[in-house]
C-alpha cells in the first residue's frame, strides 16, 4: 500500500497516527506529496480526483480517500479497535471526528487565505468567520473531553491532530488558556510514539 501524505498535513497526520495505533506491520509506504489548491498536483489525481491528501493506493491498484475512509480502512486491517463498531459509542466517536475535522477544515482554509491568497484579495470577515468555527468547536471539545478517560480512538486522534495543527500554524490561538483541561489532555497524549513520530516539521 502507498499513502500520499505530507508531514505538514493534519489530515494526513490523522491516518498516519491510525496506522501506528492500529499496529499495522508493515504500514503503508508514505509518499511525501506536495499539494496546493491553486496549483493542483495532477500526479495525485490517479489516487484522488480531488487532488487532496491523504490518498491511499491499495496493492490491487484501487484507491481510497478521504482521511475518514482511509482511517476506518486501516483500523479494520488492524483489528478494528479505533472505531467503535456500533451503538452510541460509534456515533459519539464519529461525531467527535467530524467536530475536529471541522476545526481542521476551518484552519486549513484560513491558512490558504493567509499564506496563499494574495494580500489585496484577503477577506478579514471570512477569516473571522472561520475563527468563530474554530473557537466554537474547541469549546465543544473541551465540554466533551472529561468523558474520554484513557481512550485514544478515532475521535481523540482527530482531536490531537486539530490541537497539534493549531500549535503548528496558529500559535497565536491560545487554546490552552481558554481550555486548561484540553491542555493537560494534549500534553499527555503528545507523549505517545504515534504522536511523536508524526509531529509536523519545526
Ligand atoms: N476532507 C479531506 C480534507 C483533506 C485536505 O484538505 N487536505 C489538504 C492538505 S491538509 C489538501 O490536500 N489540500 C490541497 C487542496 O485543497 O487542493 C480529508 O479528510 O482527507
Amino acid at each position: 500500500m502507498r499513502m500520499h501524505i505530507n508531514p505538514a498535513s493534519p489530515f494526513a497526520r490523522k491516518v498516519r497516527i491510525v496506522a501506528r495505533e492500529a499496529g499495522l506491520a508493515p504500514r503503508p509506504e508514505e509518499i511525501e506529496t506536495a499539494v496546493s489548491p491553486v496549483a493542483p498536483n495532477a500526479d495525485l489525481a490517479g489516487a484522488n480526483p480531488l487532488m487532496k491528501i491523504p490518498a491511499l493506493t491499495l496493492d490491487d491498484g484501487s484507491t481510497l480517500y478521504d482521511s475518514r475512509v482511509i482511517a476506518e480502512y486501516l483500523d479494520a486491517l488492524g483489528g478494528a479497535r479505533l472505531f467503535p463498531s456500533s451503538g452510541a459509542q460509534r456515533w459519539a466517536a464519529l461525531r467527535l471526528q467530524a467536530l475536529c475535522d471541522g476545526i481542521l477544515d476551518a484552519a486549513v482554509l484560513t491558512r490558504y487565505e493567509c499564506a496563499v491568497r494574495p494580500q489585496p484579495l484577503r477577506w478579514d470577515d471570512w477569516i473571522a468567520g472561520q475563527r468563530r468555527k474554530i473557537d466554537g468547536a474547541l469549546a465543544a471539545m473541551a465540554r466533551e473531553h472529561g468523558a474520554w478517560g484513557d481512550q485514544f480512538g478515532i475521535g481523540q486522534i482527530a482531536a490531537a491532530c486539530a490541537l497539534g495543527y493549531l500549535d503548528f500554524r496558529f500559535p497565536d490561538i491560545d487554546w490552552r488558556a481558554a481550555h486548561p483541561g484540553l491542555k493537560t489532555w494534549f500534553a499527555r497524549v503528545s507523549e505517545r510514539s504515534s504522536m511523536c513520530d508524526t509531529m509536523p516539521p519545526a
